[in-house]
């Protein structure tokens, strides 16, 4: 085991007995959402995941230890001290494992960190992409490349309009990495059900998900998959009216000249404002459904 792995007693058992592991994000939980609306959506996206049968393991850096399986107190914590705490992708994860703080995963530090304690499924709301405008500003996340190199099946809630989603999916495909819609043919576009882009694969059950991303695995092929499943009907929003408010967020972002890391927390925290809390309803949502899936996926998984 990695000496700066912290695995809580529980999420070792499963794991050690092959018992259906899904791995949770925390930039999500400290950037992703405000106060007290980000620690209530994290600990019953827990609870939605010992409903369905698997064992949620919340992945943070704690004190300079890749934690893996946080507890309900250090969820508490990433929540109250949101932007306080830092945002880490790969390439931070030595710098505050060396200076032994607090740090809040995106989905690239938390793939890798997963991949090393051994878990293989993890559910989020949304990955990281190729921005608008990347043509000029290179600002492609590096969750893209984590997908290309680990291990480790990502269920989301497909592209959000902050990014180009067209450009994310080229990239995608340039990395080896496939696009599975759950029961649909159309990449869902986080708020909305659909996008207009299509995915690679359309599977209808957790299990043909597991089956194919077992294959991968046997094949040899290093590399994450891409589950991406619409958000429910009820709690979809109106299209125009999400990339309105998406295009006014990213206007904004352009004028104030933000870039960098700081980028999607800003995006995201303008459309949440813009839209009266609209958007964090349906964000919370979508990511209730992914954590559910992932858990059917897991499930399915730790019988093959
Ligand atoms: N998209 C969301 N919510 C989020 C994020 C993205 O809808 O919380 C977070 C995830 O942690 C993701 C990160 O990995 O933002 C991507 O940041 P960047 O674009 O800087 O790589
Ligand atoms: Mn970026």
């Amino acid at each position: 085991m990695n000496k700066f792995l912290q695995i809580s007693p529980e999420v070792k058992k499963a794991l050690k007995e092959n018992r259906p592991v899904v791995a949770l994000e925390s930039t999500i939980i400290s950037h992703g959402m405000p106060y007290p609306q980000n620690v209530e959506t994290a600990l019953k996206v827990e609870s939605i995941v010992r409903e369905h049968g698997a064992i949620p393991a919340t992945i943070a850096i704690i004190n300079g230890k890749l934690t893996v399986g946080c507890t309900k107190e250090e969820i508490d914590l990433l929540g109250r001290e949101g932007l306080k705490v830092t945002k880490v992708s790969r390439r931070d994860l030595p710098f505050i494992v060396a200076k032994g703080i607090n740090g809040a995963t995106t989905v690239a530090a938390t793939m890798y960190i997963a991949a090393l304690a051994g878990v293989k499924v993890f559910a989020t709301g949304g990955i990281g992409g190729v921005h608008r405008g990347a043509a000029t500003t290179m600002d492609i996340s590096a969750d893209l490349d984590e997908l290309a190199q680990t291990n480790v099946m990502v269920v989301c809630a497909g592209a959000k309009s902050i990014l180009d989603i067209g450009l994310t999916l080229e990239c995608l495909e340039t990395r080896g990495v496939a696009v599975v819609g759950y029961g649909t043919e159309d990449l869902p576009a986080f708020y909305t059900r659909k996008s207009g882009f299509k995915v690679d694969y359309r599977l209808d059950t957790a299990k043909e998900i597991a089956l194919a991303y077992k294959c991968k695995v046997d094949l040899g092929l290093k590399s994450g998959m891409l589950v991406a499943n619409p958000i429910p009907e009820q709690y979809s929003m109106d299209a125009d009216y999400i990339n309105s408010n998406i295009d006014a967020a990213l206007k904004e972002c352009e004028t104030l000249g933000i870039h960098g890391k700081a980028t999607t927390p800003y995006l995201l925290d303008k459309v949440q404002k813009l839209t009266g809390g609209q958007s964090l309803d349906a964000n919370i949502q979508l990511v209730f459904n992914n954590a559910k899936l992932a858990s059917e996926i897991a499930v399915e998984l730790s019988k093959m």
